[in-house]
């Protein structure tokens, strides 16, 4: 533990702690700053930038910024390249002032220049290498780079997505809200402060309201939900049902009107 010593106008000496040492070394910059976006305009928009599919990426990112992003993930299940990665990184921090958050789909997905990585463990992963193996061997390049750690508990809905067969999960059936309930308080009591509800990119149903309200009369911290979603209607409801944090990501990639749709759906999540 680190102790300060400070001396006030009136020469009197104080002790203080070093804030670091309360927090394990971590200093929650990002988190707080997630935390009171949240208390401002109730449900967010995470875009997610693919570092696979890299064209325009900071562009990209500079036009959903101005559009009221309040992050920007890079990252993804298949991403391998961590040049590639970390020249992304790079070029979208010269852009934009928002976090860029690392989503990482294995220890590739670590790079230097970003704000915060989601330090996520695959609950239902019938692989320990998805549940604790990638993190350890990932934890000492996050703190090297002196990355912002969110710990974040990871659930696979439904199967046939790149997540879920990379991932090795079991998926949670789409019909089955009880199943993720109890996924989520095993996070929560496991000190998880992030839950992502994922249905996979370009999945072809996102998570339903219903599952999402379940999930958020349990969990209390950060509920992220993405998959799917698509249509500003559907990113409205799943708002409305208790998501904290929406993840786009195909739609920015393939719809050419994504612009006005991501525009929408932004101002139609928040409060
Ligand atoms: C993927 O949840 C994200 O990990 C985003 O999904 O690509 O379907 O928007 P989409």
């Amino acid at each position: 533990m680190e102790i300060q010593l400070i001396v006030t106008s009136s020469n009197a000496y104080i002790l203080i702690y070093n804030h670091r040492a309360f927090t394990n070394g971590v200093i929650r910059k990002i988190e707080n700053y997630i935390q009171s976006e949240i208390k401002r305009y109730g449900t967010l928009c995470f875009p997610l930038i693919d570092s696979e599919n890299s064209t325009g990426a900071a562009s990209v990112a500079k036009k959903v910024e101005g559009m009221g992003a309040s992050a920007v993930l890079v990252g993804g299940s298949s991403a391998i390249d961590q040049l590639e990665l970390t020249e992304m990184v790079s070029s979208i921090k010269l852009q934009i002032k928002i976090p860029v958050i690392l989503f990482p789909g294995n220890v590739t997905g670590v790079s230097p220049r970003a704000d915060a990585i989601l330090f996520s463990t695959l609950l239902n992963s019938e692989d320990p290498y998805f549940i604790t193996e990638a993190q350890a061997l990932g934890a000492l390049s996050v703190k090297k780079y002196d990355i912002e750690p969110l710990p974040t508990g990871y659930l696979i809905i439904g199967e046939g997505t790149t997540a879920w067969f990379i991932g090795r999960a079991r998926g949670i059936p789409f019909n089955k809200p009880r199943i993720a309930v109890m996924y989520s308080l095993a996070a929560q009591y496991l000190g998880m402060r992030f839950l992502y509800l994922e249905a996979g990119s370009g999945a072809t149903q996102s998570v339903s309201p219903q599952m999402v309200s379940a999930v958020r009369k349990h969990y209390e911290g950060i509920l992220i939900i993405g998959g799917g979603i698509r249509a500003p209607e559907t990113a409205k409801e799943i708002a409305k049902a208790g998501a904290d944090i929406v993840v786009i990501s195909t739609m920015i990639e393939q719809d050419g009107s994504w612009e006005d749709k991501l525009s929408i759906i932004i101002k139609r999540i928040r409060r």
